[in-house]
Parts: C-alpha cells; sequence; structure tokens
C-alpha cells in the first residue's frame, strides 16, 4: 500500500467512498494480480474509486474523464501545480476562519460571484496558471457551501448558498499532495464516457460510476452539469459496455437499482442480460435537500464472475 491519505479532495455528488468495501471484494484477479496495465473512469466525479484504486494496485497507465470541465480542471490543478493550490488555500482559510458568521457569509458570496463571472475567461483546453486561483476557489466552496455539494443553475453559475460551518476543513494538504502523487500516471480528459475506448485494450479495468438513474422525480437534484443523464444515455452506455466487454477489457459498473421503488422495474436486467448483477445496500440521500438518508440497494454489473455472485439474491 502506497498511503493511507489518497482520498477525494472534493465533496462530490454520490461519492462512493461508503462503497469500495463492495467494490474491492468484487475486483477482477487480473487487477489484483498485477495483470492489467491500464486503469480507466469514465466519470470520475469525485474520484473516490479511482484513488483508492490507483493507490491500492499497479497500473501503468489511467484514464480519468468527466463532463464537468470545472472539476476536470481543479484534477488538473492538484496534478501540475499542488504547492501554489495548497499556498492559496492557506491564506484562504487563515482568512476565512478568522471571521465572524456574518463576515463569512460576505466573503462566500464575494468568491462564488467572483467565480462565476470569471467562469468565461477560462478555456478548459488550454492550461493557465489563472486555473490554479479557479481551482482554490472551487475547493473553497465546495467546503464551506451548504451541504458540501456542486450545482449549478441552468446558465452554468454555481448557486449552491453559504453554509454555517462551524470549522470547516478548507486544506488538507496531506490529501492534496498525495493525490497530486497518484494523479502523476494518469491523464485527466475532459470528455464523454465514450472517449475513453481508445484507452481500452484487454489488459485494462474499466470502472464507470454513471449518474443514478433518478429513484423517482424528485431525487433527480443530482445534476452535476447542465446536461442530464437520462434513459437514453444509460442505453447508450449499455451499448459502449458490450462494446468494451468484446474488446476483452474487465468491466465494473455501478448504479441505483430501480428496484427500491418497483420491483418489477427491469430497466438494467433488460440492458445487461449476460452480465453479472449483484447488489449490495447503500446508504444515500433520498429527498431533494440531501437530509433524508435510507438504506438502499445500488448495482453492481461485471462483465466476468465475482466470487460474492453466490451470494446475492435476485
Ligand atoms: C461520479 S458521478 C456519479 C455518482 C452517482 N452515481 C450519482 O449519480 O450520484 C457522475 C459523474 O459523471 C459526469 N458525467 C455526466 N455525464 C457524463 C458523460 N456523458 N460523460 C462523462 N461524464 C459524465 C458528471 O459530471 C459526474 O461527475
Amino acid at each position: 500500500m502506497k498511503t493511507q491519505n489518497a482520498k477525494p479532495f472534493l465533496k462530490w455528488a454520490g461519492g462512493k467512498g461508503q462503497l469500495l468495501k463492495e467494490f474491492e471484494i468484487r475486483l477482477p484477479e487480473e487487477v489484483r494480480k498485477g495483470l492489467t496495465n491500464t486503469y480507466v473512469e469514465p466519470f470520475v466525479g469525485g474520484g473516490a474509486v479511482y484513488f483508492y484504486i490507483n493507490n491500492q494496485y499497479q497500473f501503468d497507465e489511467c484514464h480519468i474523464f468527466d463532463v464537468n470541465e470545472e472539476l476536470v480542471l481543479a484534477y488538473t490543478v492538484v496534478k501540475h501545480d499542488v504547492e501554489e493550490l495548497i499556498e492559496i488555500l492557506k491564506d484562504v482559510e487563515t482568512t476565512y476562519l478568522q471571521l465572524d458568521t456574518e463576515k463569512r457569509q460576505e466573503y462566500f458570496y464575494e468568491i462564488r460571484n467572483k467565480y462565476n463571472e470569471f467562469k468565461t475567461s477560462i478555456q478548459p483546453q488550454k492550461y493557465n496558471k489563472a486555473w490554479i486561483r479557479r481551482a482554490a476557489d472551487l475547493i473553497f466552496l465546495n467546503k464551506t457551501c451548504f451541504n458540501g455539494l456542486f450545482r449549478v443553475n441552468s446558465k452554468g453559475e454555481f448557486n449552491v448558498p453559504f453554509g454555517r460551518h462551524k470549522k470547516p476543513q478548507i486544506l488538507n494538504q496531506e490529501i492534496l499532495r498525495n493525490d497530486s502523487a497518484l494523479l502523476e500516471n494518469t491523464s485527466i480528459h475532459l470528455g464523454d464516457f465514450s472517449d475513453c475506448a481508445r484507452y481500452v485494450d484487454e489488459k485494462t479495468f474499466v470502472y464507470f460510476d454513471p449518474p443514478y438513474r433518478p429513484l423517482n422525480q424528485t431525487s433527480s437534484f443530482t445534476s452535476y452539469s447542465k446536461d442530464r443523464f437520462g434513459d437514453e444515455d444509460q442505453k447508450r452506455l449499455a451499448g459502449f459496455f458490450h462494446e468494451l466487454d468484446a474488446k476483452g477489457a474487465k468491466l465494473m459498473l455501478s448504479n441505483s437499482d430501480p428496484k427500491n421503488e418497483d420491483p418489477n422495474d427491469h430497466f438494467f436486467e433488460d440492458l445487461y442480460p449476460e452480465y453479472t448483477i449483484d447488489r449490495v445496500s447503500a446508504r444515500r440521500a433520498i429527498n431533494c435537500n440531501g437530509e433524508r438518508r435510507g438504506e438502499i440497494n445500488e448495482l453492481i454489473i461485471t462483465n466476468y464472475k465475482t466470487e460474492r455472485n453466490d451470494l446475492s439474491v435476485f
């Protein structure tokens, strides 16, 4: 094991930290034996699985993808300019923690306004030092906003309100440095999940964590970007899963289980009929303000047999 502390540097909707054990016992033998060269994660989000797997196992290269420009920008900064990022966050944290609640709130909205105002001046394809300040602002907003999430309105503006945390940890130097070191073998891509095909061959392990198929209308609040991920996208993803399976890659995918709501909903069984589908229990937000949490099942779909197959009951 390389480090104890390689974890997401952002809180992200649907973070998979709590399911790592379930993923670990279902990893393909090839990953455990070091026979896979490449790890690919097409919907990286906060990266709980990416950081865990890249820390725990040996890969020559990793490729992470997301359509969220701000997220990709932040990963790029953590990879290339972590020390400058830490310096900015040190200042921000010191300043913020000295303020009373009212002044903190003013500071928060000042940063949020500036963040939204300068959105258009960032070119997501061209790395630029201005990204470092922007990544710091994103981390600050993520750690101090209500519920610690990333959410944008229809204009693409970050719109989560101020959160009244007493002593938020804005900077965790150890996590940022460990993450930066892990990102060294990793290419960070802004793009649709299907763009990852070119990096996948029979020596690749791919983990897919697409946006959830909403449990019900109100839970579709987890909109990470302006673009929603509807049933058509889930079907397109299933077609892509078949395509990568034909290349001989090892594949794992998770999603929410529609049977939580409707036992007769066979959406994923219909999309992945020839693959292994396990059900595991998870806790997650089940209403739109994220406060009501409940035990629900999640699906783990693999294109190989897992040790746990015989334990699952369908
Ligand atoms: C890791 S999170 C999913 C977590 C969890 N399954 C949920 O829905 O809460 C999904 C990530 O996919 C990204 N995403 C959405 N559509 C995408 C697409 N077409 N291609 C690649 N990434 C996409 C989002 O920006 C988000 O960061």
